[in-house]
């Protein structure tokens, strides 16, 4: 009888442990899932054209970024329709550099950046998609870069292009892609703490 306990409080110990590192898990990605927060929302940004070309601003003025306010407005068009205010149209010029200054030094967590993927309309992706980070403004680190989150051969929608960042503290970040033809972007989010 004695025995039989024994045994049974051996097989419950490890069974109680882990009870106990799981409920420690959960209760420390409850906390990390509730702070980071978009720090690029409502900020202020420069785009810079690689191989600048005053023709092919005129044309892309057909879709607008009004006010130059749209990449970090937090407004979005999940609809994928080209004609939605939302989108800011890039034409050609190389490629593009988005410089975001988020006010103030942060750890940041997380860069997102969303395509419009129209192929049939013309509107194609980047090739390379780059993101690199400043305190001061003038030196940036090594560019890292982001990777499509959806099928890129998916068409006629959204495709958000994203890196996951550990520890890097940062106030700029510049994000950086490749031109070809048409390339329509709706948001820039920085999610940090
Ligand atoms: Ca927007
Ligand atoms: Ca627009």
């Amino acid at each position: 009888m004695a025995q039989k306990r024994i045994a049974s409080f051996r097989l419950l110990r490890p069974l109680l442990a882990t009870a106990a590192s799981a409920a420690v898990a959960l209760s420390l990605s409850a906390v990390a899932m509730a702070e980071p927060t978009n720090l690029a929302l409502g900020r202020p940004y420069e785009v810079t054209a690689w191989e600048p070309n005053p023709e092919h601003e005129k044309i892309a003025a057909t879709y607008p970024d009004t006010n130059n306010v749209e990449l970090t407005d937090g407004k979005v068009d999940d609809s994928a329709n080209l004609y939605n205010d939302a989108w800011v149209g890039f034409l050609r010029q190389g490629g593009r550099t988005v410089t975001i200054d988020l006010g103030r030094e942060a750890n940041l967590s997380k860069v997102l950046i969303r395509f419009l993927h129209a192929q049939g309309a013309g509107i194609g992706l980047p090739n390379m998609v780059q993101v690199s980070f400043s305190l001061d403004g003038t030196k940036y680190g090594p560019a890292m870069d982001l990777t499509p989150q959806e099928d890129v051969e998916k068409d006629a929608t959204v495709i958000p292009f994203a890196a996951d960042l550990q520890g890097v503290k940062a106030r700029y970040v510049q994000v950086s892609w490749d031109n070809p033809i048409w390339v329509f972007v709706d948001e820039i989010q920085v999610l940090g703490e």
